[in-house]
């Protein structure tokens, strides 16, 4: 490469490093941006000739060790990975504002949800919780869904999951659970899954984990998309307002975009097949302008009602039904803009459920108790040491002032002779804040107690909503939680670990031990068997100890996805599949039907390149057969085109494509023409009886007659009504297909 000339020389000082504004958090840039025009340099600043070759003795001969170019650019890519999450080491994130509705002032002091009109940024991060930084986000897993929010009173962070409750009641068990769930130790196998010996084995021992595991056996343990959950703060907390009242409050994230899923065979092959799926799907829907939406909920429970519930407001293995504490909707986050750099962002940022702002406290649920440690310590050996609240994307908005100095990686540079309080010589700065200032004050909860290594007895109830959950699941949701635990359990190869699961099963639902027991090829146990750890030292656990069962609510229809509204069909992927002589008209007018409706239409064809339709116009494929795959999409269109239908039942992959989206219980459209092509596919059977429209199967054939297209109003709206409601579960079992 030519050496530049010294005439050319760019405008280097100017630009050489440049602050950044990236929404309201201010980053130090040296990116490729900023690097336009600029030379290569060391890391102090000096300009590197030669980036091809090391230094070396002759032509032929051995390396240098002067070679401090080298040296320098090695050094720093050997130490470009910091350790990954312990938990939730795979994630994607992206930036957001939100904005409360009307002020909350009545129950909280918090000043980003008593002004409707502020605008707070806010980051997201979302991730599994199980497996390492490159595992597959189709994990069936639990899905972390953190919120940062920088207001103008400090950052708070509510980092919550997918799901509201959790396995265990206490912060001690935390290690032992992620240990379990874990790969295990001796060959590190398996990769972000929980169906292995040693998870199943911790969970048939722990009767608390119930109602958590029959969330993650549910479908919301494989959501379609990180747009399409809802999310959860679990833990009760307190707001506090003006007065100093509190107010105990649950969060939840309500998606605007529904609450969706996947089924398990898909998952499993989107694994293989796009590992980065939710990532991809975060990623694409922000960049095409189709930012997703959640709505904030709050549940709020005067403190006097503390004691109305038949389960403990601490113990964060329970929900508030929906049915006793309704959900307020206060706010929108929208999620508007994706990173810049996924390590200077999305890795680096540090939650903490510690972090929080006047108007917010915590309460002694004692999983959120030991949270509050927790998170702390794990940034101090992630990120290094103590100042990573300096990092980008960690800092507040809100001004810093304290005495804290020095430290590994320090940015700040402090001036000044001072670094204590009380002084004079600073004139006493920076002062303490009063209450009217905005200084945090704790609740001040009376606390009266004896010292004790112990759990209340109000804790001691497993079962009774774990079978509320179970109860509230369409048939077909029953149906996918029974063969995920046969999954699970499946891969379990000690059978006593099975049989206690068996026994812990019944004391959640009879049937759905009975049906797990089957698909294991054993026997039901008879009754159920006294659960082994009720969070109390063996020796004072009591032989015969009755388990409290005394639900208020037995079945909860919040619970269940398939009584939740769809959503609109915005970013839903529609493949399209095509050959030569595919009918031009009718693949506009689906597109474009599609398209106003914001899904994404994509043309599927057996090889890439052009298609030619039967008005001799051609279109460019966007995948072929061999890249895509049916589990990438939402909905399959098959347009008419007599030559095109024809190639198409020639090819296997066309016909596979339709048999497995149609397993998938997806939407699936066809022209009328394209009739005899579905012949080749398992839905021969279905067709001859779907041509009048949509029928419950979602499947959709055009009517025409006599060439004649179908009115509008008519066919399009039929198939965009179809894929709005995500998947015909209902019909799932009639779907057997080798697909
Ligand atoms: Fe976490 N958790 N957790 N957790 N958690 C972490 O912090 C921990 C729990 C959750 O996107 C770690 O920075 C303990 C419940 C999310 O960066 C660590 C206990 C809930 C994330 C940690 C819990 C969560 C974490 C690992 C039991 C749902 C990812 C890396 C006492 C309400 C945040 C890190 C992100 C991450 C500890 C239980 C959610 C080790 C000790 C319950 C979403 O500090």
């Amino acid at each position: 490469m030519p050496a530049r000339k010294k005439t050319d020389k760019p405008d280097a000082n100017k630009k050489r490093t440049m602050r950044m504004e990236t929404g309201k958090t201010k980053a130090l840039a040296s990116d490729s941006e900023s690097a336009a025009g600029e030379f290569l340099t060391t890391n102090q600043g000096v300009r590197i000739l030669d980036n091809q070759n090391t230094l070396k003795a002759g032509e032929r001969g051995p390396s240098l060790l002067e070679d401090f170019i080298f040296r320098e650019k090695t050094t720093h890519f050997d130490h470009e990975r910091i350790p990954e999450r312990i938990v939730h080491a795979r994630g994607s994130a992206a930036h957001g504002v939100f904005k409360v509705y009307k002020s909350m002032a009545k129950v909280t002091k918090a000043g980003f949800l008593c002004d409707p009109a502020r605008e707070t940024p806010v980051f997201l991060r979302f991730s599994t919780v199980a497996g390492s930084r490159g595992s597959s986000d189709l994990a069936r897993d639990p899905r972390g869904f953190a919120a940062k929010f920088y207001t103008d009173e400090g950052i708070f962070d509510l980092v919550g999951n997918n799901m509201p409750v959790f396995f265990i009641q206490d912060a001690m068990k935390f290690p032992d659970l992620v240990h379990a769930v874990k790969p295990e130790p001796q060959n590190e196998i398996p990769q972000a899954s929980s169906a292995h010996n040693t998870f199943w084995d911790f969970i048939s021992l722990m009767p608390e984990s119930m109602h958590m595991i029959m969330w993650v056996m549910s479908d919301r343990g494989i959501p379609r998309s990180y747009r399409m959950m809802e999310g959860f703060g679990v833990h009760t907390f307190r707001f506090i307002n003006e007065e100093g009242k509190s107010t105990f409050v649950k969060f939840h994230w309500k998606p605007l975009h529904g609450v969706h899923s996947v089924a398990w065979d898909e998952a499993m092959k989107i694994s293989g097949k796009d590992p980065d799926f939710h990532r991809r799907d975060l990623w694409d829907a922000i960049d095409s302008g189709a930012f997703p939406q959640w709505e904030l909920g709050v549940q709020l429970v005067p403190e006097e009602d503390e004691f109305k519930f038949d389960f403990d407001l601490l113990d964060p293995t329970k929900l508030i039904p929906e049915e006793l504490v309704p959900v307020e909707r206060v706010g929108l986050l929208t999620l508007n803009r994706n990173p810049d750099n996924f390590f200077a962002e999305t890795e680096q940022v540090a939650f903490h459920v510690g972090h929080v702002v006047p108007g917010i406290d915590f309460t002694n649920d004692p999983l959120l108790q030991g949270r509050l440690f927790s998170y702390t310590d794990t940034q101090l050996k992630r990120l290094g040491g103590p100042n990573f609240h300096e990092i980008p994307i960690n800092r507040p908005t809100s001004p810093v002032h304290n005495n804290q100095r020095d430290g590994h990686m320090r940015q700040t540079i402090n001036t000044g002779t001072t670094s204590y309080q009380p002084n004079s010589i600073a004139g006493g700065c920076p002062y303490q804040a009063g209450n009217a200032d905005g200084g945090f004050s704790s609740h001040a909860e009376r606390i009266d107690a004896r010292k004790i290594r112990a759990r209340s007895p109000s804790f001691r109830d497993h079962f009774s909503q774990a079978t509320m959950f179970y109860n509230s699941q369409s048939d077909h949701e029953k149906t996918h939680l029974v063969d995920a635990l046969r999954f699970e359990l499946g891969k379990v190869t000690v059978e006593a670990i099975r049989g206690r699961m068996l026994g812990l099963l019944t004391q959640v639902d009879d049937s759905l031990a009975a049906r797990v027991a089957e698909g294991l090829g054993m026997a039901k146990p008879k009754g159920p068997e006294l659960p082994m750890n009720h969070g109390v030292p063996a020796d004072d656990a009591g032989e015969n100890e009755t388990i409290v069962k005394s639900p208020s609510v037995s079945s909860s229809k919040a619970l269940s996805m398939a009584g939740q509204p769809s959503g609109d069909i915005k970013t839903r992927k529609v493949a399209i599949l095509v050959a030569d002589g595919f009918s031009n008209d009718s693949v506009k007018t689906m597109k474009e039907a599609l398209e106003a409706k914001g899904a994404v239409a994509k043309l599927i064809a057996p090889r890439l390149g052009a298609v030619q339709g039967d008005t001799g116009d051609a279109v460019i494929v966007d995948e072929s057969f061999l890249v895509a795959s049916s589990v990438m999409y939402d909905a399959v269109y098959i347009p008419g085109g007599g030559k095109s239908l024809k190639i198409l039942a020639g090819e296997p992959a066309a016909i596979h494509f339709v048999n497995e989206a149609y397993k998938h219980c997806k939407a699936i459209a066809a022209d009328s023409g394209a009739q005899e092509f579905l012949k080749s596919t398992c839905l021969s059977g279905v067709v001859g009886t779907a041509n009048e429209g949509t029928d419950s199967r979602g499947v959709v054939v055009g009517k025409e007659s006599k060439g004649k297209k179908e009115k509008s109003g008519g066919f399009p709206e039929r198939f965009v009504a179809a894929i709005g409601l995500h998947r015909f579960w209902e019909d799932e079992a009639k779907r057997n297909n080798p697909a």
